[in-house]
């Protein structure tokens, strides 16, 4: 197998490979390679420089030092280093939910007129969760009082986070029993830095515990508060046909990338790019238009709102720069690669930040402020479409994949559409997995990492999963690998579905994949499961569900906060490469195995897709048989997937 098609699964992502190998580019797969060895401590999570006194690390063959200077153990080191991880994700995601939150009342302020409240049902569910009256308020009113209680929970001291109540009652008293119901979203954040400060939290179950209860704060907390604003701000997305994939760069426009994770920039970009001014200047200079495609997480909040195209995952940003037909790349916060920079200039390609959160050295900083959205948002776009005249047409290289997909899909009118046109109820999906006709549902999301051939793991795993008759649920990047592959389409429940899945597929015009956005949208994901449960026939927990869930290529602090708040919430959750507790057999035991008698959930950790996927479908059978619900209808595979 040649090179490029060792790192990538996606045949435009290897055009893209074997471009950078030509034109001697340094992409993150080189530097991958470069790293390599590995630090084995690093991976195994026992190396600790939390204090001067150290760097200290174990020795994982037992010759060596076995406590850092300090004294601590093994468990307390990587205890303490997977909770700092946990810390970090969830301030990311919580850290969004708080600039949504804060958009939202500059919006019902008026002090931001690029915006208006557009989800007014969700405003008045939302508002209702938080014992918000409504009654002859007008919809500003209602938003600045959410939007105000939303943000009083980030620093909250006593109780517990409103949004906990959507959970299944026993869910919610489990947290309470454990003492892991989270106070406020950045309250348990900060007790996780001073747990893990030298001298404090030692015992290693019990400094993760506290990082659960951090994560649960994000999943229940930061990150739905992040959804639930979003979709009253922009509205709620509703299921839409769109394209993924580097093809969809267009040779003959201004093509605009907007790359990151906040949708506050790239909601209103799509307005600034209708602009007739900037279109009549891109025509100027000899384009046919103004191409804007997103990439990562932001491409799901554009493309699940407004069915703009996705140009890919993680590890293609560098990839579209490649193709030498971006003018400019525009990004916000969170998995932009520092190498863009470089990679850039060896282009025409104009980076732009946006955020004072997430600036590059020598790159050009526009800021972004929701008052004046539209004008900042025009006056990048304006840089792009005057770029364009730089455009060496000659190194304009663009794969010609390009794929169809339906994303869309919400806690909400997944319901509705599995319940058929006017009701709202998941009652079909229930009876479904109760007759058989589907095992049961799987969540897979998460990131690219070059540790695994990109796209590769989701793509195989999702496939396996659908063969099985099991409904996927999908966020991140993950689904956009898996939208590239063709499995994002209601068409393809014929090519990969098993029989059951592809007649619940049939009957509702569903594809067997549902796209529910980007990685806060993850909260959508334990929404539903709750309302599965509520539902009934089920069991009375999310535990109780034949699911589970999966992160196959995770790379980033925030796939473990989610990881971690799918296991409190009840999901046994599989990992691809395992987390850096490998140098703890106690911690390893703890989080694999022990934490399920708690929590209900646990984390498995398995690199082959094939593998993992069957995994999740034993556990899911597990669960059938918990429930006494009979086997599975169909016996017979229609598919047939090559390993
Ligand atoms: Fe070493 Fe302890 Fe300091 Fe960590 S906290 S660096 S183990 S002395
Ligand atoms: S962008 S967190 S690589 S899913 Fe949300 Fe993708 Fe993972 Fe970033």
């Amino acid at each position: 197998m040649k090179r490029h098609e060792k790192r990538s699964y996606d045949p435009a992502s290897q055009k893209m490979i074997q471009k950078a190998e030509k034109e001697n580019i340094e992409i993150v797969w080189d530097r991958y390679d470069a790293m390599q060895p590995q630090c084995g401590f690093g991976e195994l999570g026992i190396c600790c420089k939390i204090c001067n006194m150290g760097p200290c690390r174990i020795d994982p063959f037992g010759d060596g030092p076995q406590t850092g200077i300090c004294g601590a153990s093994k468990d307390t080191i990587v205890a303490r280093n997977l909770v700092r991880m946990i810390a970090s994700g969830a301030a990311a995601h919580s850290d969004h939910g708080r600039d949504i939150a804060h958009a939202l009342l500059l919006a019902a302020d008026g002090e931001a007129h690029d915006y208006h409240l557009k989800g007014t049902e969700k405003l008045k569910r939302t508002a209702q969760v938080y014992g918000i009256d409504t009654k002859g308020k007008s919809t500003e009113k209602i938003g600045k009082e959410l939007g105000e209680k939303c943000l009083a929970e980030f620093g909250q001291q006593h109780g517990e986070l409103r949004l906990l109540s959507l959970a299944p009652k026993k869910r919610q008293e489990i947290w309470r029993k454990l003492g892991i119901a989270p106070r406020g979203i950045d309250r348990e954040i900060v007790e996780i830095m001073h747990r893990t400060h030298i001298g404090v939290d030692n015992d290693y179950k019990n400094v993760i515990n506290h990082g659960m209860r951090a994560a649960l704060g994000d999943g229940w907390g930061g990150s739905m508060i992040a959804t639930e604003l979003s979709d009253i701000l922009f509205g709620s997305p509703e299921p839409i046909r769109a394209t993924v994939n580097l093809g969809t760069l267009k040779k003959d426009h201004v093509n605009i990338v907007v790359h990151g994770h906040e949708p506050t920039l790239s909601d209103v970009v799509t307005d600034a790019v209708k602009d007739p001014e900037l279109l009549a200047l891109a025509k100027k200079y000899g384009a046919k238009g103004i191409n804007l495609v997103g990439m990562c997480c932001t491409a799901n909040e554009i493309l699940m709102r407004h069915g703009l195209p996705s140009a890919g995952n993680f590890l293609q940003q560098e990839l579209a720069i490649l193709t030498g037909s971006v003018e400019l790349m525009m990004v916000d916060v969170q998995c932009i690669m520092p190498a863009l920079s470089s990679v850039a200039n060896c282009f025409h390609t104009k980076l732009v930040t946006t955020s004072p959160k997430c600036k590059f050295p020598g790159v050009e900083h526009v800021e972004f402020k929701e008052e004046k959205a539209l004008e900042i948002a025009k006056n990048i776009i304006r840089k792009g479409v005057e770029n364009y005249k730089n455009r060496v047409q000659q190194r304009v290289d663009i794969p010609k994949e390009i794929k169809g997909l339906v994303a869309g899909f919400t806690t909400e009118n997944a319901f509705r559409i599995l319940g058929g046109k006017y009701r709202f109820t998941v009652r079909p999906l229930n009876d479904a997995i109760i007759s058989g006709r589907l095992r049961g549902a799987a969540g897979v999301v998460g990131c690219n990492n070059p540790n695994i051939k990109h796209d590769w793991a989701h793509v195989e795993m999702v496939k396996e999963l659908l063969r099985n008759d099991v409904l996927v649920v999908q966020t991140g990047c993950s689904a956009i690998a898996c939208a590239k592959a063709g499995l994002l389409t209601p068409e393809s429940a014929y090519e990969y579905a098993g029989v059951g899945l592809r007649e619940v597929c049939e009957a509702v015009g569903i594809p067997p994949v549902l796209h529910v956005g980007s990685c806060v949208d993850n909260s959508r994901i334990l929404l539903i499961l709750s309302a599965v449960v509520a539902e009934g026939g089920l069991g009375e927990d999310i535990s109780d569900l034949p699911a589970a869930g999966a992160a196959p290529e995770w790379m980033s602090e925030k796939a473990i906060s989610i990881g971690f708040y799918f296991v409190g919430s009840g999901v046994y959750t599989v990992f691809g490469t395992p987390q850096p507790v490998m140098g703890s057999e106690n911690v390893t035991n703890y989080i694999t195995n022990e934490i399920e008698h708690t929590m209900g959930g646990k984390f498995a950790f398995e690199a082959d897709p094939i593998k993992a996927a069957h995994m999740m479908i034993k556990h899911i059978d597990k669960k059938r048989k918990a429930l006494k619900l009979g086997e599975v209808m169909y016996k017979e595979k229609t598919a047939t997937v090559k390993k």
